[in-house]
């Protein structure tokens, strides 16, 4: 799962892992996420698909936690069928929600309507979508083999959020009979795919084999233990991992981090340690900072350890993929930040509420850089001294060890340091 605001390098880390994993599965978000994986000359920017996709040996899940946009999950299989991959072997929970066409349009009414309030949300009807299966208004993927149910589901909820549309926001209302029919196409072509994942992977843990659970967004981002309200509205944490996967916390082993070597975020909410001016334009430039599924700018800054400390704790960390290490290159020092200012007072944790972290300033420790291109390094040992204390500074504020580092968007570019 990601550490920070989503961003880290999730993809990659997931693609390097393909090797050594059977199943590679989704348990949160939708397409939101924009996951960047780069093999050889190939990107591949995946946004609902799990990344195991692109191992052929893989078999890749979409849990009951992840909120689906049909007709763009088809569009994602179709283009990727067309670069050669096969998604055949996607397995799709019937337990997971759909994302519906009015929750899209009520996604972007409402952050119109919030104004400068507005929370930044990639527009994808990911809230409206969680809100309703919250308030058990929801239509499910199992509700695609039931033509009846689906129709009265469709139904039941146009007949409130019509009301909300037309009558609060001044929209058009949405006709329940179009959506019903663009539903059962995509049923048609999703009909194979639908399975009980939680009892397959059930089976597959009985069977020895190696379950991989890729988040998407990050721990800043969880509806629970993020910066709320700027937050998205699933649990991308290592606890939602179980329940949006349907496997119980007994049966995981381990819990991987992907931590970048500075911080991003996209969207609105408090960020201690971004930077408005030149050097957080010449972050966003060299690191390639932009969205993968909206393409807006991210917002850039220095890392920080209490948000890496906080990750550690919640997650239960046991181990960090530190990624980007490549883009800081070429800095005289690098500031680090190790504890807040709020008001005056020292903070060394996240404060305990979201009005003292709006007023938190960072505290920074400089840390000296490296001038060394480092992006063809092949271990850990290759890196400039500097680059390697880094590194150690990093893992030491984190309270978890850095079990490897990436130097580029490339899969071979990474270093393995236990
Ligand atoms: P939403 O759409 O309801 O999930 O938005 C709520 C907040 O969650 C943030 N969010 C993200 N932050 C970083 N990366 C994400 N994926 C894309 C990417 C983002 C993009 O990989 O670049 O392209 O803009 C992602 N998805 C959701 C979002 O910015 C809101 O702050
Ligand atoms: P995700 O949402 O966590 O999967 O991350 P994104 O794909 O949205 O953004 C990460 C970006 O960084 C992508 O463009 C990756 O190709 C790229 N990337 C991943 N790891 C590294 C790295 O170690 N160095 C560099 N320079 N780029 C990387
Ligand atoms: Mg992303």
């Amino acid at each position: 799962m990601g550490a920070q605001w989503g961003d880290e390098g999730k993809g990659k880390a997931t693609d390097l892992l393909g090797s050594e994993v059977h199943y590679v599965v989704r348990y949160q978000g939708g397409n939101n996420a924009g996951h960047t994986v780069v093999i050889g000359d190939q990107k591949y920017a995946l946004h609902l698909l799990p990344t195991g996709v692109l191992s052929p040996e893989v078999v890749p899940v979409i849990g009951n936690g992840v909120v689906i946009d049909p007709g763009v999950l088809l569009a994602e299989i179709d283009g990727l069928r067309e670069r050669g991959i096969d998604c055949g072997r996607l397995l799709i929970s019937a337990s997971a929600h759909l994302i519906m066409p009015h929750h899209k349009a009520l996604d972007k009414v409402t952050e119109r309507y919030l104004g400068k309030a507005r929370i930044g949300t990639t527009g994808r009807g990911i809230g409206p979508a969680y809100g309703d299966k919250i308030a058990r208004m929801g239509v499910r993927v199992q509700d695609l083999l039931d033509p009846g149910i689906l129709g009265k589901k469709i139904e039941v909820a146009l007949n409130e959020k019509n009301q909300v549309l037309t009558k609060v926001y001044n929209r058009r209302g949405i006709d329940p009979a179009k959506v019903l029919d663009e539903y059962l196409g995509y049923a048609e072509r999703l009909k194979p795919h639908i399975a009980d994942t939680s009892l397959v992977l059930s089976q597959a843990l009985d069977e020895d084999k190696v379950v991989l659970l890729e988040g998407g967004q990050g721990t800043l981002l969880d509806i629970d233990h993020g910066t709320y309200p700027f937050v998205t509205s699933s649990s991308p944490t290592a606890g939602g991992a179980c329940i949006g996967a349907g496997i119980p916390p007994t049966r995981l082993t381990r819990v991987i981090a992907i931590l970048k070597a500075y911080t991003t975020r996209v969207g609105s909410g408090p960020f201690p340690t971004e930077l408005t001016d030149e050097a957080g334009d010449w972050l966003r430039t060299t690191g390639g900072e932009y969205g993968v599924t909206t393409g807006r700018d991210r917002r850039c800054g220095w890392f920080d350890a209490v948000i890496a400390r906080y990750a550690t704790r919640i997650n239960g960390v046991t181990d960090f993929f530190l990624t980007k290490l490549d883009v800081l290159s070429g800095l005289e020092r690098i500031p680090v930040c190790v504890a807040y200012d709020v008001d005056g007072v020292r903070h060394d944790e996240i404060p305990m509420t979201q009005t003292d972290f709006h007023h938190a300033k960072p505290i920074y420790e400089e840390l000296p850089g490296w001038q060394e291109d480092i992006s063809d390094a092949k271990s850990f040992d290759d890196l400039p001294a500097k680059a390697r204390d880094y590194v150690r500074a990093l893992e030491e504020m984190s309270g978890a060890p850095i079990s490897a580092i990436g130097v580029g968007p490339g899969r071979t570019q990474t270093l393995a340091i236990r």
